[in-house]
């Protein structure tokens, strides 16, 4: 399993191009919201860190992961914005929700990126228990969010 070799919060960012004036948009799912919340605050930390300006970080909320899709493509619509990064959790539970949440959300986003030819990052935590979630937002195996602006600026330096 890739998590149990690496942790998400590490990355290589020797080759990351100057973000000083680049715009990102973050769509947040408020499912399983303080999970979520730990993920934003990993990407929006990781951004700043990386020389993003707060007042260029654009973060809206949409309830589900399954609306991530359309939150992803009201923000790359607009021309200044430069990436959008996609956060959510989907637990499994004892129906298939999971499985079409996650396949439309893979689908529906990748399809959002080519539209738009701008990065749109898959930040989807999908786990069969809510623990194995936590170890994926900032637990053992790092922070989800980190990862997902870690791939934004990567994809941006292209
Ligand atoms: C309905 C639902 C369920 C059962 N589980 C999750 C989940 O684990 N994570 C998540 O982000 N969203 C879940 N949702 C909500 C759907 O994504 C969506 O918001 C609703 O079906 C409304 O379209």
């Amino acid at each position: 399993m890739a998590t149990a070799l690496k942790n998400l919060s590490d990355y290589a960012s020797e080759h990351f191009v100057d973000i000083s004036e680049k715009r990102f948009g973050l769509v947040v799912a408020e499912w399983n919201r303080a999970l979520t919340d730990t993920l934003s605050k990993g990407a929006y930390d990781t951004l700043l860190q990386h020389g993003a300006k707060a007042e260029n970080i654009y973060r809206n909320t949409v309830p589900g992961s399954f609306e991530l899709t359309l939150g992803a493509q009201l923000l790359a619509q607009h021309e200044e914005i430069d990436a959008v990064i996609c956060l959510g959790v989907v637990i499994k539970g004892d129906t298939k929700h999971d499985d079409y949440i996650c396949h439309a959300v893979a689908n529906g986003i990748t399809n959002v990126g080519l539209k738009y030819n701008k990065p749109v990052i898959f930040g989807l935590v999908t786990t069969n228990t809510e623990e194995q979630a936590w170890d994926r937002a900032g637990g053992k195996h790092g922070n989800k969010g980190v990862e997902a602006a870690a791939a934004a600026i990567h994809m941006l330096s292209f």
